[in-house]
């Protein structure tokens, strides 16, 4: 069987569940939300990485229906807590696809009211690798955006993320790379480009999230400078879900 057709039987068998990384506001240290990381589990237990399949599921068209599995699975891990928290928040990464489609707002829409959860506890992550029809990805984070969603653009700092090219996209965050907060504290090259990274959220007036926050020396470099949020293992590895809810419970 190729992996494609490996891949199409994992979805029609539901083979998608998530984890959760907490979301920490670096000010208070409380836990705000999680970033949902979809895993395939395999017949024999074994978790697959994200990194392994999401290129073969967007070039091949099945993201959509694995999106669709990890939007079901936040709900069925999740909706009590969100119904009972109503400022905790669950951010979902979409993929070029999801996001120059657009249908993935009305499979959101659908899912949630029949959960009664806030569109504002969902925050979409997008990137802008891979964005092809930039027209389409910006009417589409327009509607998110009309509808409550937060929209977060992620791995902000890489690729193709010049200012020309997020002026006239519609957000609310920057999610600032690992690979910016890797450098906090060391002396290299690009320790120095980290603060303007920060400074440039700002003149935007979004928020900022810091990914892949390591060590309690760049939580701290990271508040100094008003850095409203931090997601990495210094907090937490990504979790299962029932693992994540005492993690939260007792962060409380
Ligand atoms: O921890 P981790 O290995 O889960 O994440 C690896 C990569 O997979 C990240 O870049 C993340 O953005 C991506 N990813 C994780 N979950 C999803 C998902 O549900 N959809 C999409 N499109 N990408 C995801
Ligand atoms: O969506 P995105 O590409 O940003 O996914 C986040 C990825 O970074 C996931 O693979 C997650 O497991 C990983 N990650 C999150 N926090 C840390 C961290 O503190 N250190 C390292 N090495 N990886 C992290
Ligand atoms: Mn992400
Ligand atoms: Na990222």
């Amino acid at each position: 069987l190729s992996p494609l057709g490996e891949l199409a039987i994992a979805v029609r068998n539901r083979e998608f569940i998530v984890h959760y990384q907490p979301i920490v506001e670096l000010a208070s240290g409380a836990c705000v939300g999680a970033e949902a990381l979809v895993r395939w589990r395999r017949p024999d237990g074994s978790l697959v990485r994200p990194d392994l399949f999401i290129p073969l599921a967007e070039e091949s068209g099945l993201i959509m229906p694995i999106t669709d599995q990890v939007i079901e699975a936040i709900i069925a891990d999740l909706a009590a807590l969100l119904r009972m928290d109503r400022n905790l928040h669950i951010a979902i990464n979409l993929c070029a696809g999801d996001v120059t489609s657009g249908r993935i707002l009305d499979v959101l829409q659908d899912r949630l009211s029949g959960a009664r959860i806030e569109a504002a506890q969902i925050w979409l992550e997008a990137t802008e690798r891979g964005f092809i029809d930039i027209d389409a990805a910006r009417a589409t984070l327009i509607q998110a955006r009309e509808r409550g969603h937060m929209v977060v653009i992620d791995d902000f700092g890489t690729g193709y993320s010049s200012l020309q090219y997020l002026e006239g996209l519609p957000m609310d965050a920057l999610k600032i790379d690992k690979s910016f907060i890797d450098t906090i504290g060391r002396d290299s090259a690009t320790s120095s480009v980290t603060p303007h990274i920060i400074e440039m959220a700002k003149t935007l007036d979004l928020r900022i999230v810091a990914e892949g926050v390591e060590t309690e020396e760049q939580a701290e470099y990271l508040r100094e400078r008003d850095v409203h949020f931090g997601q990495g293992w210094l907090f937490s590895k990504p979790l299962p879900a029932g693992e994540f809810i005492r993690y939260y419970q007792n962060a409380k």
